[in-house]
């Protein structure tokens, strides 16, 4: 978790169920850091369908597999973490259900957010969305100017995942602006080679390509 550089989502809105663990190996396959399952719109029994698959491509592949939202069902099934929202209630809510020692992540839209985040023990948080997105319509891109002071003071301590229209084409800019570590969602599972997309946008992070 602490040396984690690129967090993939993988996110049923991109997949379909009946391919998730398959691209889920793509994901893994490529280098992805750590691996969350996000399904905003289907039946818990699908979720937890495919979260059942998931998990142990994650756990052998060494890598957190961590699920959005639905905390019980995380503990039910033993994910590594579960990631929440600003809305979605406070850290010692979710950590009750979970038991210590997972993985609990936020949502921040701005840096106060984020300080707060930090603040509250969160284990990590994600910084955006940066950019206007598709995956996660309604919000305005919050740009990149915040990004060095977010890193300076929150991801320095806990890893902090900039997010929202990152692409491997703008990562270049992002990074150049302070970002260390990204969570990317359509720019992987709209490539056509989700495995080379992910090694790519590995590769630019890590600054041995791009
Ligand atoms: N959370 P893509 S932006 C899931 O800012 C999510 O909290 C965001 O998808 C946030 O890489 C986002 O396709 C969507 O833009 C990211």
């Amino acid at each position: 978790m602490h040396h984690a550089r690129l967090y993939a989502i993988l996110d049923l809105g991109y997949v379909s169920a009946e391919n998730a663990a398959a691209t889920a190996r793509l994901l893994l396959d490529g280098g992805a850091d750590i691996l969350q399952l996000r399904a905003k719109s289907h039946e818990p029994a699908t979720i937890r369908r495919v979260a059942e698959d998931l998990l142990p491509l994650c756990r052998s592949a060494g890598v957190p597999f961590i699920l959005n939202d639905f905390p019980d069902l995380a503990a039910d099934l033993g994910a590594d973490g579960v990631h929440i929202g600003q809305d979605d209630g406070s850290l010692a809510a979710t950590r009750k259900i979970l038991g210590p020692g997972r993985i609990i992540g936020r949502s921040t839209h701005a840096l106060a957010q984020a300080r707060a985040a930090l603040e509250e023990g969160f284990n990590y948080i994600g910084f955006g969305p940066l950019f206007p997105t598709p995956t996660k319509l309604g919000r305005p891109g919050i740009g990149l100017q915040d990004i060095a002071e977010m890193e300076h003071e929150v991801g320095m301590k806990i890893p902090a995942f900039c997010i929202g229209g990152i692409k491997r084409a703008n990562l270049p800019d992002v990074i150049s602006s302070g970002a260390r570590r990204v969570a990317i969602v359509s720019d992987l599972l709209t490539a056509p080679d989700v495995s080379a997309a992910t090694r790519e946008a590995r590769g630019i992070l890590l600054g041995v390509a791009g």
